[in-house]
């Protein structure tokens, strides 16, 4: 049985998931055979709806720069942090997410067991050499029945994935371009951060990390 999947097991250089905890997986260089693709669609995107810095209700601005695509977007300002059907900076709806993307997404969750990932929005975050994020989670969603997938690109992280509370160890997980890392069920609401990017030059991206995080935020 020959399969029509963009994304091969047997893809040379793609080993198997890494378990971080009961309901999370790295999938290392899962993207890199989508790497150039990626890329562009991104390039794309930015053009319709460009990264921006947004600002958290207290007023602080944000580290990496933001932008989203698909049927809603994350948007943080004075007035909370919320999905919005409209970019604020163009008020036109957010661009359409790739099926590039949405096929991405889908098959990373499923080869963390988490079947029928139909994400309708990305997050995408630009992080300049300096910039992090800190630990937070992510519960701005009306479920968090589903699953949460992250792409990196470009520049390497370290990742931190903390426990329940807000004061549990984290573990640092390393990241690479092209690793893809899924969080569902129980882990859904861990407390997770990416430590400061440090200097340095992809061939592709720069002095850029980039991240794709899908999820699913309406029902
Ligand atoms: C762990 N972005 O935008 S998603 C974010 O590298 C964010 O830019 C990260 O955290 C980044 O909110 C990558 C990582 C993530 C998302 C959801 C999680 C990690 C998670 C849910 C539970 C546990
Ligand atoms: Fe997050």
């Amino acid at each position: 049985m020959t399969s029509l999947s963009l994304f091969d097991a047997n893809e040379p250089g793609l080993s198997a998931a890494v378990p971080l905890a009961e309901q999370s997986f790295v999938l290392p260089g899962f993207a890199l055979p989508h790497a150039k693709t990626l890329f562009d669609l991104v390039m794309g995107i930015a053009a319709q709806a460009p990264f921006r810095t947004q600002y958290t209700p207290g007023g602080k601005p944000m580290s990496a720069r933001q932008t989203s695509c698909g049927a809603c977007g994350w948007v943080s300002d004075r007035k909370g942090y919320r999905y919005a059907d409209c970019d604020p900076l163009t008020d036109k709806p957010w661009p359409v997410m790739p099926i590039l993307f949405a096929e991405l997404a889908r098959e990373a969750a499923l080869r963390a067991g988490f079947n029928h990932f139909q994400p309708d929005t990305c997050l995408l975050n630009v992080y300049e050499p300096g910039s992090r994020m800190g630990l937070h989670q992510d519960r701005d969603e009306a479920s968090f029945v589903f699953p949460i997938v992250s792409v990196s690109l470009g520049l390497p992280a370290v990742f931190q994935f903390g426990g329940a509370q807000r004061s549990d160890t984290v573990q640092r997980v390393p990241l690479q371009h092209g690793d893809v890392v899924v969080w569902g069920g129980a882990d859904r609401l861990r407390f997770h951060g990416v430590q400061t990017v440090k200097a340095g030059q992809h061939d592709l991206w720069g002095a850029q990390r980039l991240n794709l995080t899908f999820r699913r935020a309406r029902l």
